[in-house]
């Protein structure tokens, strides 16, 4: 059977005559104007960069190698007696655009459990973190001390010639995924002081050692949601911004793991991946304010205060997304399912009945809709995983799937620095001026 990088390896010269062509046929067309207005407003919208594993539509959401998550669930090989598709799989479909097999995905497995170690300065680096440290700051700092053992680095400075650079970028970016599940359960185990980390099985998923080292692998329903977790999280095109910041940091061809650990810092921001955590102090403070089972009226108010104190309504939004996030509704479904009755999920499904309508009244979101963090917080809480400053680590062990796939894809096809212009507003007064 045919391994990962071999698979890789027989893609690469089709897809650079695919890219050539591409630039032959397409190299001089344009996209439109840029307006003056999207450098001052975030690049909304304006056409920057190549990102193969995933695409986003504003309506219909992301796309998966043209698959939406549905298909994925439908097409991926999933675990004996699981439903969620394994994430190993869909890690092979980002980075391939083709579907593994059962054995492929066992196969990979097993790589990655067998890369899983972590080296003993990092597991000191870890432990000697006061637990104040954030642990998306404790994370960061974990997947940039593995750049000690970059195959990536040292093969550059031994002069490895440009066309080879995919293959050791690829044994990091395995190394990378291989090495979160030991980062992340040697924090969260510090942090909350949960005892000592077990040890990897070599004959499981990546997603049940993840559970595993958390401390709820024994839980078959936990396990499943890792699954569905791991793969709805790990790719949402390229502009957001620890996607592109990987790739942007990679594109100076630092190795993966400086290129990861900046797409972590900024994952780890209140406006990005950081919003798991928000929704969830939210919830709680709304519950500390107005009670459990609140009515309507209330939520309605509580929503309605938030907004005129200054803040976010966390969890609602989208800087690309004009309709529910179908990772949403993915995981509304996994909870119809799995816990109907939860209190929390309760208010989940409440709050979704009472904020578009408020945020539409507000007028000025121009997406009124929940997105992937509105929900994730309410399933790991249900489970017993409370903490929630915790929650965007999950969030980050995901996002390392669509990052390196496209790091993988940008060595092999030689993808430049990245250096686009910038400009001061007294440019941009000087070269407008009487026009
Ligand atoms: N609550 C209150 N106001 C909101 C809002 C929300 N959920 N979403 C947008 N707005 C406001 C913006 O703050 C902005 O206000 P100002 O003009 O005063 O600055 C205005 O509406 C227009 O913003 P927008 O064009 O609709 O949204 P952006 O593309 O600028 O930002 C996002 C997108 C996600 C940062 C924003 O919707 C937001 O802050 N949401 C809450 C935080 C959140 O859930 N982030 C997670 C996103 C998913 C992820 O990356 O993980």
């Amino acid at each position: 059977q045919v391994s990962l990088k071999d698979r890789v390896a027989e893609l690469i010269p089709a897809e650079i005559e695919n890219v050539k062509a591409t630039r032959a046929e397409h190299g001089k067309k344009t996209f439109g104007p840029v307006l003056v207005d999207q450098l001052y407003g975030g690049m909304r919208g304006m056409p920057a960069l190549i990102w193969d594993g995933s695409v986003l539509d504003a309506e219909e959401g992301i796309r998966f190698r043209g698959k939406t998550i549905p298909e994925c669930q439908e097409l991926l090989p999933k675990a004996p007696g699981g439903s969620e598709p394994l994430p190993e799989a869909l890690f092979w479909l980002l980075l391939t655009g083709e579907a593994p097999t059962q054995e492929q995905v066992t196969a990979l497995s097993r790589d990655w459990a067998a890369r899983a170690a972590i080296p003993e300065f990092v597991e000191e680096l870890l432990d000697r973190c006061p637990p104040t440290l954030h642990p998306m700051s404790q994370f960061s700092l974990a997947v940039t001390a593995l750049n000690h053992d970059s195959a990536f680095a040292k093969a550059y400075a031994e002069g490895i010639p440009k066309k080879e650079y995919w293959k050791p970028v690829f044994e990091d970016c395995m190394d990378l995924i291989a090495k979160l599940p030991n980062i992340a359960g040697r924090i969260y185990r510090n942090v909350y002081g949960q005892g000592k980390l077990p040890t990897i099985d070599l004959e499981r998923d990546y997603s049940w050692n993840l559970s595993t080292l958390l401390g709820f692998g024994d839980n078959a329903n936990f396990v499943e949601l890792m699954r569905l977790y791991l793969t709805i999280h790990s790719d949402h095109e390229g502009g957001n911004v620890s996607a592109h910041t990987g790739k942007l940091v990679g594109s100076a061809l630092s190795d993966p793991f400086l290129a990861f650990g900046a797409s972590l810092n900024g994952l780890a921001g209140p406006l990005h991946g950081l919003a798991n955590q928000e929704v969830l102090l939210w919830l709680r403070k709304m519950q500390s304010k107005i009670g459990e089972n609140a009515s309507d009226e209330a939520v309605r108010e509580y929503v309605w205060s938030t907004l005129q104190g200054g803040q976010v309504v966390p969890g609602y939004g989208h800087a690309v997304l004009r309709k529910t996030d179908p990772r949403y509704t993915a995981q509304r479904e996994f909870a119809l399912k799995h816990l109907p009755n939860d209190p929390l999920f309760k208010l989940v499904g409440q709050v979704y009945q009472i904020v578009p309508d408020i945020l539409l009244a507000a007028g000025k979101a121009k997406n009124p809709w929940p997105n992937v963090d509105a929900h994730s917080g309410v399933l790991l809480t249900h489970y017993g995983l409370t903490q929630m400053q915790f929650y965007t680590v999950l969030f980050g062990v995901s996002r390392a799937f669509g990052v390196a796939a496209q790091l993988i894809w940008d060595r092999a096809l030689g993808a430049p620095l990245e250096r686009p212009k910038s400009y001061s507003t007294a440019a941009i007064q000087k070269m407008f001026k009487d026009k």
